[in-house]
This record gives C-alpha cells, structure tokens and sequence, in this order.
C-alpha cells in the first residue's frame, strides 16, 4: 500500500473528513493526477478553504529538513524583505548550505539597481546571522533571473535534493512551477495563490532518478501584515505589476495615510518629496496632521480603506515609531505594504503600524 498526496498542496489524500486537509470525494480518486478539493477550489474559483494545521505543524514538518543533506533555497519576497526573511533559518534547518534568492523583482521600479539590491541583500543576511553562498534575484512568475539560478543550483546542490524555502506566499510553488513548466512545458501543476499557507506538505518533484526538488509549506511569521487583512483586502494590498512611484511634496504638519492600514506623519523638517511605493491600487490619503486622528476614528473602512468591515475587528490598533533622518536618503518600511523614501537634512517622522506589524528604516534601495 501507498499513501497518495495532493498534487497541489502536498496533504495526505483523505475521503472522510471533508473540512481536513486532503479532502478527495472517492469518486475523484480513479483520476490519474489526484487533487483534493480545497486545491480543486482554490483552482477554479480561488476560493480559500481553512485548514486546522498549525503554524507549529508547518515549523515542524519544514525543521525535519535538519536531519536531511541537501541544498536549501530561501526565497523570500523581495517587496518585504523584512517579513519575509527567516532570521532563525539555521536554526530550523541545520549545516546545510543556503542560497538567497530575492522574489518578484517585477514589481519593483524599473529604475532599481539590481546589483545594489543584491549586494543590500547579502548586507542583511551577514547580520542576521546567515551564512548564504549566493544571491539571486528572480520573477518566479514573469521567469526572469531563472537561468542563471538554476545552473548555480544545479552546481552548489552536489547531486542531492534541493529543499524550497521560505514564509508564506513568498512564491516558493510558483518558483517550482517555473522549473517544471521549463523542464517539460506542463504550467500550474502545484497549487498557488495569494492566500498564505497554500501549500500543506513536502511535494517532491523529481530532478533525476535518485534526487528531487522539493517544495515546503511556508513558514508562518505573524509579523506579516497578510495575517491580519481579509480576501479582498489582500487583493488590494498584494502588489500584481510594477509598482509606480507616488510623489507627495509635504510640509511638516502632513499626514499621509496607506488606505487604513498605515500612516506617516512628517512632524519636522523642510518641505519636501515623500516618494510612496505601495501596490497601485492601494488609495494613499493626505491630511493635516492634526486632523489626522479624528479622520482616522471616523472614516476608517470607508474612506480609509482597506481595512474594509470584516477586517476592522481583526485588525490590531495602530502603534507608532518614530524616526529621525539625517541627510542618507532613507526607506520608511511598512512591512507587507510598501515603503516611502525620503531624504533632507534633519527630518522626524512618526510611522504608524498595526501592532505587531513593526515599521523599520532602511538605507534607500533605490
Ligand atoms: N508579482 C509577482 N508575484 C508572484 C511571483 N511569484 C509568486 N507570486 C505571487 O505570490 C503569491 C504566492 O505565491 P505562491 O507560489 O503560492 O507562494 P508560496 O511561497 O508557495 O506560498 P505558501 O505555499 O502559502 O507558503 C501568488 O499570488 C503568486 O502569483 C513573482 O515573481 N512576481
Ligand atoms: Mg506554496
């Protein structure tokens, strides 16, 4: 006897608990490519069914990886970079080797230096502690950067499995996808999409007869705004294209609001450029700083929004950081949202979060 996993999302395959992972009515089991219905609907009507597997299940299943020997890619999301990379990734996999590969630089602006990108990203590894034998960065979904990174994984891997890594929805199945799609022209064969926690199980894809490419569930950090927002927020928030630069010239006194999941406050400093980078379709809102507040309590979820109802008893309230610049051009990040670069001689500004969602600052990327 065999076990059988979804194809999809990697669950054991089930026929008698319909709200468990890897749900199959037995008619469905007679197809050659068996998926389970949460993958079936995901699919189709990219509808997300809720699964009772914990983040300290997905932690667990990705730590067995310690007493495996393979090549581990860490793929994290290029747009939160602070969300996304796993400072404790040693931890949960052991000696093995690692290389960083940087996702969706789609959505970044033309304008990006790449080699600067890279070279900010081997700067954050070293001093979190991750020793990375390479960096890349790539468009899973557009297959930009794919070439190159598959021969360096083809070379660093020594003829053992290579083990996809990553917090959720970083595009770990969307990468794999890629490869398989290079390899034997099939598309979409592992479920994707913008929920987080898509993927369920190890899925093993062969590489040659003896070694595989495996992909893993995503490891939950509940630092990403994605936790917090509902479907049709997330749609809006979730950046699809390249991202356009916003321009505000503010004086100190200005407020700029993130729909309403986020704020910047310019309390001092001379009059100049907050350069927003947030998914297009996310309303960004100016006030007087001192009408901020009051806007804030009577119009959040209508004018500022998302959050939209459903999420507002979700949502943590907002904590605030505050900020001093001097002269370095400078990033705002709002982790999962986006950033605001801004520059000028001795500038404070308050940024707004929802708690647990800590804002940070950055040297400018671009
Ligand atoms: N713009 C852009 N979006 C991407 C890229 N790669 C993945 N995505 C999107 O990111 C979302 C998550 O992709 P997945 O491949 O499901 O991510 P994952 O890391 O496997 O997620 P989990 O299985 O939940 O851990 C989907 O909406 C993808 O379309 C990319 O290169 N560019
Ligand atoms: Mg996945």
């Amino acid at each position: 006897m065999e076990t059988i996993y979804c194809q999809g999302c990697g669950a054991e395959i089930q026929t008698s608990e319909p709200d468990a992972p890897g749900y199959t009515p037995t008619s469905s089991l007679a197809k050659e490519d068996i998926l389970c219905q949460r993958c079936f609907r995901l699919k189709h009507y990219n509808e997300i069914q809720d699964v009772s597997i914990t983040d300290d299940d997905f932690l667990k299943m990705v730590s067995t990886i310690r007493s495996k020997k393979g090549l581990v890619v860490l793929v994290i999301d290029i747009f939160d970079v602070n969300g996304s990379f796993i400072k404790s990734l040693p931890r949960i996999i052991g000696d093995n080797p690692i290389i960083l590969v940087g996702n969706k630089v789609d959505l970044l602006p033309k304008s990006t230096n790449k080699n600067k990108l890279s070279q900010w990203l081997r700067t954050t590894a070293k001093e979190a502690g991750v020793k990375v034998k390479d960096v890349f960065l790539i468009s899973a979904a557009r297959g930009h950067g794919m070439e190159e990174l598959t021969e360096q994984i083809e070379i660093l891997r020594d003829n053992q499995d290579v083990y996809i890594t990553g917090t959720t929805n970083v595009g770990k199945s969307t990468f794999i996808n890629r490869l398989i799609k290079q390899t034997n022209g099939i598309g979409d064969v592992i479920t994707t999409s913008y929920f987080p926690g898509t993927t369920l199980g190890f899925i093993e894809i062969p590489i040659d007869d003896h070694t595989f490419i495996i992909d893993t569930p995503g490891i939950v950090n509940k630092q990403q705004m994605a936790h917090y927002l509902s479907e049709k927020d997330l749609k809006v928030i979730t950046p699809n294209k390249e991202v356009k630069a916003r321009t505000y010239q503010l004086n100190h006194g200005q407020t700029l609001f993130f729909g309403g999941l986020a704020r910047l406050d310019f309390i001092k400093g001379d009059r100049q450029s907050f350069v927003c980078y947030f998914a297009n379709e996310l309303p960004i809102h100016r006030t007087k700083l001192e009408n901020a507040d009051a806007l804030y309590e009577n119009h959040l979820g209508e004018l500022l929004a998302p959050p939209t109802e459903k999420t507002l008893e979700t949502l943590p309230a907002l904590t605030e950081g505050a900020y001093r610049i001097t002269g370095e051009k400078t990033d705002i990040v709002f982790p999962g949202l986006g950033w605001v670069s801004l520059s000028g001689e001795d500038v404070t500004v308050v940024a707004h979060s929802p708690k647990g969602v800590a804002t940070s600052v950055r040297k400018s990327l671009l």
